[in-house]
């Protein structure tokens, strides 16, 4: 994973953090934000789709999105994975279930199921970072494990269950924020009529989806994981989405350092096994070498942005996302106020974004001890 070094032009001018921003993000961290900037009072309708296995900043965003659930700010619809890895679904259903939403509807990509690619399979890069394996046999949901056990609703196919969702939804009320792979949302677009819809893949997204957010590439240009690895879904997704899509780049979450509090909290802990699979995940992967930093918030920041909208922790730099045409699946930039997309800058500085992330994300009740 890499970025070019290349300068990030300002889009906007660039005000230092004032009163009223402070007071903004501490009112945001303490239960009042507004969402998307469009100061509506209900819940954002939201489906998560994620890799949740190569890197563990996926399960700070679950925490992350479910401390925003229990404060009514997201009505999550679906969790979604785009990873064929068999520790996925399990890993998402104990998170789900742990956070009180054992039946929350869960799909993953089937074979066959995309006409553009092959969802790709992967976990863990870091061979000393095991945690999905610790968390399937630790809470005793992996295929095989002893004790395994099956929780909440069956899997469903990805495309499937995204085309009954959104069937379901009023028009142009779901947001979707993808922390992963562009298979399932390149499947989704080129999926034809079925039992839930009778409009195509592209027609139904246009009809339903409001909003994109998304933690993929990197800003004005340079490589990064989740188009790379799926790159003819990438392609596709950002030529033909119908819809307005947020980035959130490589260069946001490399500044954004969350969830050393909940280190700090583990050693109340003995043993691999807490009871708190967020806990597990992060006191299992920090100690190899992020004890004194936390960990990158890329997907974390994808949340944030979908679920309470990018002000005021960044600022929206609108124009249309481009690809190199070799295969690195380098992307590129070319700035314009009537381009389909936008990619976020700090407002705040890296540091407060995370303070934001981890105070939101320490509010739900089931880190109620943490105020011991
Ligand atoms: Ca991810």
């Amino acid at each position: 994973m890499q970025i070019n070094n290349l300068r990030i032009k300002a889009c906007h001018s660039l005000n230092a953090a004032s009163l009223s921003l402070m007071l903004a993000v501490v009112c945001c961290a303490s239960n009042s934000c507004s969402h998307t900037g469009e100061g509506k009072a209900s819940a954002v309708k939201l489906i998560l789709d994620t890799d949740l296995g190569p890197d563990y900043d996926d399960v700070g965003a679950f925490a992350l999105m479910y401390a925003l659930e229990e404060q009514g700010k997201v009505d999550v619809l679906a969790t979604i994975s785009c990873n064929r890895d068999e520790r996925v679904v399990p890993c998402i259903k104990i998170l789900n279930a742990w956070y009180g939403h054992a039946d929350m509807p869960t799909g993953a990509p089937e074979e066959g199921y995309s006409s553009v690619s092959e969802a790709p399979s992967m976990t863990c890069w870091q061979e000393d970072l095991h945690w999905p394996d610790s968390l399937c046999i630790n809470y005793g949901h992996f295929p095989g494990c002893a004790g395994a056990r099956a929780v909440g609703a069956e899997t469903e196919n990805a495309v499937k269950l995204y085309r009954k969702i959104l069937s379901r939804q009023a028009d142009r009320s779901v947001t979707i924020c993808s922390i992963g792979f562009y298979s399932n949302l390149a499947a989704l677009l080129t999926s034809g009529p079925d039992g839930n819809s009778p409009l195509p893949g592209r027609e139904l997204v246009a009809r339903k989806v409001v909003r994109l957010v998304s933690m993929a590439g990197a800003f004005p240009g340079g490589e990064e994981f989740n188009l790379k690895l799926d790159l003819p879904a990438a392609r596709l997704v950002c030529s033909e989405w119908p819809g307005d899509v947020i980035f959130s780049g490589f260069e946001i979450g490399e500044r954004v350092w969350t969830g050393r509090r909940l280190i700090e909290e583990a050693a109340r802990y003995e043993g691999e096994c807490s009871g708190n699979p967020v806990v597990d995940a992060y006191a299992g992967s920090l100690k190899y070498g992020e004890l004194e930093s936390g960990h990158n918030s890329w997907d974390g920041t994808a949340v944030l942005i979908a679920i309470c909208g990018a002000d005021p922790y960044f600022e929206l730099c609108r124009g249309r996302i481009t690809f190199a045409e070799d295969s690195t699946g380098s992307n590129g930039w070319q700035e314009d106020p009537q381009g389909p997309h936008s990619y976020v800058r700090f407002k705040l500085s890296p540091d407060r974004v995370a303070a934001a992330i981890d105070s939101i994300t320490l509010s739900h009740s089931k880190f109620a001890y943490l105020k011991q």
